[in-house]
């Protein structure tokens, strides 16, 4: 196979537009896959490596992790997936040979974790260029292009009957919100929850604690255009911290009669993160980071908040392990249990994708699905 042109939107640089442009993508080495890239979601961890904040940032780059597509090409050994299978990107691999994944314990496979961050393939190089100049990978995935090029145990194979640009969601956000109440939190029937942040990420958690049969769900956000959709998606309380000048941790101390069971971070913000940890009930309250903070960003707390029995977890793609379990999300989709398209507020072509980020920047959009 020779390198072929791909239409692809460049970071250049951080806090720049991306430009949109072909470049040269080469083919699948050993153990990697050529991917057309049907739809990508656009997530909030996309604006946040391209605005600088990301200590494993590197540019230029293809960034992009939400994506669905279908398999061009097979580079030499791959066996797991076909020319015309569907799949969707994980910027979680899973090999199932490593000690994280043969642990049992979690889905943070390391076989290829070093260069995946450092915008490499595994073999230490990459497979983009421009006028003969490497362009760096971004979470293994650089789902903001046509055809990409992804090792093969970075793709889930799923099933044919899933449309690829709804399911898109699943590679991230929908997947990650769903999981880190099922699998990370493991909320219980009757369960009281506060989710702090109602962009895909909250509003997928929501989803998730209504699945689990939550007894109280407390949405939060400072965009009051947020609560609708929440309330729709089974939110049963709505809190705007702008309303209050106590810190909204008491306030939700207050409201719950002494803190929930689970509380959920899906913001990035390490002050609303204490909030979130504070507000949980003293002796068994547990709260989940799901959010990214930028590059230098510490949490802290009283220690005290956790002797008294608050503990503090975090959760990378919802605790789902891609290859095994994403394929039955798909399927409980497509099964009916939960739907998408109240994420997708906005779709257009990649021509427009910069129009993707304005919208998020200005708390407009839930996701914004880019159609190639
Ligand atoms: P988003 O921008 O769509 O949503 C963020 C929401 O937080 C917005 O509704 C915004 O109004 C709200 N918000 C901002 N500041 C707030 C504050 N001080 N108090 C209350 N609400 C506030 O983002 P998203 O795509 O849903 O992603 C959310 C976070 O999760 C990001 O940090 C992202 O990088 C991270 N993320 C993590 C994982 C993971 O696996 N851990 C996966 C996906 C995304
Ligand atoms: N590069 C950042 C960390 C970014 C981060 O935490 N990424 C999440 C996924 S966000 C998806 O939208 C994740 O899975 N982390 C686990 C991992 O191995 O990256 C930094 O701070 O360096
Ligand atoms: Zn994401
Ligand atoms: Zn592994």
């Amino acid at each position: 196979m020779e390198t072929i042109k791909t239409r692809a939107a460049v970071a250049w640089g951080p806090g720049q537009p991306l430009n949109i442009e072909e470049v040269d993508l080469m083919p699948p080495r050993k153990g990697e896959v050529l991917v057309r890239i049907v739809a990508t979601g656009v997530c909030h961890t996309d604006a946040f490596t391209l605005s600088g904040n990301d200590p494993e940032g590197k540019f230029p780059a293809i960034l992009g992790h939400e994506g669905g597509g279908i398999v061009e090409a097979l580079g030499e050994g791959v066996t797991s997936v076909a020319v015309g299978d569907h799949v969707i990107p994980l910027y979680t691999p899973e090999c199932g040979e490593c000690k994280f994944c043969k642990s049992g314990k979690t889905n943070l496979c390391q076989a290829i974790r070093a260069t995946q961050g450092q915008g490499l393939m595994p073999d230490g190089t990459t497979r983009f260029f421009k006028n003969g100049k490497p362009i760096y990978h971004y979470m293994g995935t650089s789902t903001f292009s046509e055809y990409t090029v992804i090792p093969e145990i970075s793709l889930a194979k799923i099933n044919k009957k899933a449309p690829l640009e709804k399911v898109c969601l699943l590679g991230c956000g929908v997947t990650t919100g769903l999981g880190a109440v099922a699998k990370t939190a493991k909320v219980k029937e009757g369960d009281t929850v506060a989710v702090f942040g109602l962009g895909g990420i909250g509003l997928a958690v929501i989803i998730g604690a209504v699945m689990a049969k939550a007894g109280r769900i407390i949405a939060i956000d400072i965009n009051s255009g947020k609560f609708e959709i929440a309330r729709q998606l089974g939110a049963t309380d709505i809190v705007n911290p702008k309303d209050y000048t106590r810190p909204i941790q008491d306030v939700i101390i207050e409201m719950t009669g002494g803190g929930v069971d689970f509380s959920f971070e899906c913001i990035g913000n390490v002050k609303v993160m204490r909030s979130a940890l504070e507000c949980c009930h003293k002796g068994w309250g547990e709260s989940v980071i799901i959010g990214v903070a930028g590059a230098g960003e510490e949490i802290c707390t009283r220690p005290f908040q956790l002797v008294t029995g608050r503990v503090w977890r975090g959760s990378a793609f919802g605790g789902v392990k891609g290859r095994t379990e994403l394929p039955g999300y798909v399927q409980r989709y497509l099964d009916g249990e939960f739907e998408l398209d109240t994420f997708i507020t906005h779709t257009m072509g990649l021509d427009d994708i910069n129009t993707a980020f304005d919208l998020m920047h200005e708390g407009k959009s839930i996701r914004t699905v880019i159609h190639f």
